[in-house]
């Protein structure tokens, strides 16, 4: 794991630099410097000086190896990093999309440390400098489809929440992992409006909280998460709706019975506990058949065609088989 801070004298612009696409390139290239081992002893260096440090400030790179795991790496184009970090749902910060890049300034993410609690062998609270050291950061390039209707393409930072859940040893009792996100009222002007009830909590059945592709990230575009976008850490579940995807989170609690999630608590014949992305099963206000890829929004871009499981089918089926997954959406 290597953590590099914006005055490392490194020659690569910062996505608020450039265009994000050459961003995109840039870091392709620094993967590739990386995997060829030329930029080994440069980078332990950096992480020697790193380790003195305290949190990762703002602008702080996150370099991460190419995932080896099944399915983490899409041959799609990212979507623009502008697009990623503008238009977004975290509605502690407002409910338009254009709301938490304007509001989520006042988001305090350091210190920060998570609570991991329950039915497990070595609770306790994580710092977050602990909790990215754990394991060796990945770059995993998901599809994000919202349960609204439209998509992107993001490149994480992060590794297996499976790595993390080893370390701390649940007990043969737990069934289910409850995540829970920050609620604070003085930073995050949302909190205690009754669009949901707070926090916002999210939940996953122990054996989708294991399998390798369910992400806990830290970074995207090869940076710290932006505000935004769920920092200082937050999961991403690419084959099931975005909001199964807790932003910012603060609690981990393992548990024997199924969590109780705020979207299935404020509307749950809307939104199921599982929200497996399935274009077979609509809303019941709207057709999940098809999908807007953000970024493709000329008069002429077509939807697309929802996958099933958001594409990652052949990773996740088998979690599933025998489900009815109309009945259990
Ligand atoms: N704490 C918290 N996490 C959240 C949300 C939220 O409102 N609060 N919105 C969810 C929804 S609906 C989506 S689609 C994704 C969006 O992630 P992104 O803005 O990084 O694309 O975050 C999810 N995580
Ligand atoms: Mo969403």
């Amino acid at each position: 794991m290597l953590i590099k801070t914006r005055d490392d004298g490194l020659a690569h612009p910062f996505p608020s630099e450039i265009t994000p696409q050459g961003v995109y390139q840039d870091r392709r290239q620094l993967l590739r410097l990386m995997a060829g081992g030329a930029a080994g002893a440069m980078l332990a260096g950096w992480a020697a000086r790193d380790a003195r440090a305290q949190m990762p400030a703002r602008g702080t790179r996150l370099v991460g190896q190419t995932s080896a795991v099944s399915g983490a790496t899409t041959p799609e184009k990212p979507t623009d990093f502008k697009d990623a970090s503008g238009y977004n749902n975290f509605y502690e910060f407002g409910l338009d999309k254009s709301d938490p890049a304007r509001n989520a300034h006042t988001l305090k993410t350091a210190p920060w440390t998570v609570s991991i609690e329950g039915l497990v062998k070595k609770p306790g609270n994580y710092a977050l400098e602990d909790l990215l050291k754990l394991s060796a950061l990945e770059e995993r390039i998901y599809r994000l489809r919202c349960v609204e209707g439209w998509s992107m393409v993001i490149p994480w930072v992060g590794y297996s929440l499976a790595e993390l859940i080893r370390k701390v040893e649940p007990l043969g009792t737990a069934k289910y992992v409850e995540f829970v996100t920050l609620a604070d009222r003085k930073t995050m002007p949302y909190v205690g409006s009754s669009v949901l009830d707070w926090p916002y909590v999210e939940g996953l059945r122990m054996d989708e909280a294991m399998h390798p592709l369910t992400l806990l990230a830290f970074g995207m575009y090869g940076e710290m998460l932006p505000k935004q976008n769920g920092a200082p850490l937050r999961l991403v579940v690419p084959w099931k709706y975005g909001f199964k995807s807790g932003k910012s989170l603060v609690k981990i609690r393992f548990t024997d019975q199924q969590p109780a999630t705020a979207w299935n608590l404020a509307a749950p014949r809307e939104y199921g506990f599982y929200s497996n992305v399935n274009p077979q099963v609509d809303h019941p206000r709207w057709s999940q058949a098809t999908e807007r890829r953000i970024g493709e929004d000329g008069l002429f871009a077509k939807r697309r065609k929802t996958l099933m499981f958001n594409g990652y089918e052949a990773q996740v089926g088998q979690l599933y088989a025998g489900m009815d997954l109309k009945k259990y959406y």
